[in-house]
C-alpha cells in the first residue's frame, strides 16, 4: 500500500467504493464521476502507479484484468453494443489517480480519437 493513495485506500477498505468485482489480484468499482451509463474501474490491489510500471512478470495481472472487464461487460449488457478500455497515463494521458486502472466504458457510442 502507497501512502496518500487513494485507490490504495479504497482496496484496503478505508475509503467506501460500491465493488462490482474482488478477487486476489484485482478489485472492480463504479466510477465516482461517471462518464457513461456504464462506468467501472478495475485496478490491481498491489499499487502499481500507471501502465508505464508495468513488466512482463505482470502478465498475469494484466491478464486478469482483461478477463475481468470482459466478464463485467457481459454481466453489464454492454457487451454487444460494444465498449471501450482505457488507461490514462501520466498528466498529458489525462490520469489524475496515480494507482494503475483501466476504465470500462460503455452504454453509449464513443468518438475516435478521444479529446
Ligand atoms: P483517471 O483520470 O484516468 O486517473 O481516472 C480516475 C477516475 O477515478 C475518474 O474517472 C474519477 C474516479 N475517482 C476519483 N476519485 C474516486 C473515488 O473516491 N471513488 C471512485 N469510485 N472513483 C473515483
Amino acid at each position: 500500500m502507497a501512502d496518500d493513495c487513494l485507490f490504495c485506500r479504497i482496496v484496503a477498505g478505508e475509503l467506501p467504493s460500491t465493488k462490482v468485482h474482488e478477487d486476489d489480484l484485482v478489485l472492480a468499482i463504479r466510477d465516482i464521476a461517471p462518464g457513461s451509463p456504464t462506468h467501472i474501474l478495475l485496478m490491481p490491489k498491489r499499487h502499481i502507479a500507471s501502465a508505464l510500471d508495468l513488466t512482463e512478470a505482470d502478465a498475469p495481472l494484466v491478464g486478469r484484468i482483461f478477463a475481468v472487464a470482459a466478464d463485467l461487460a457481459r454481466s453489464e449488457g454492454i457487451a454487444d453494443a460494444g465498449y471501450r478500455l482505457v488507461s490514462n497515463v501520466g498528466g498529458w494521458g489525462g490520469q489524475s489517480v496515480d494507482h494503475l486502472h483501466i476504465h470500462l466504458m460503455g452504454g453509449r457510442a464513443f468518438e475516435w480519437p478521444p479529446g
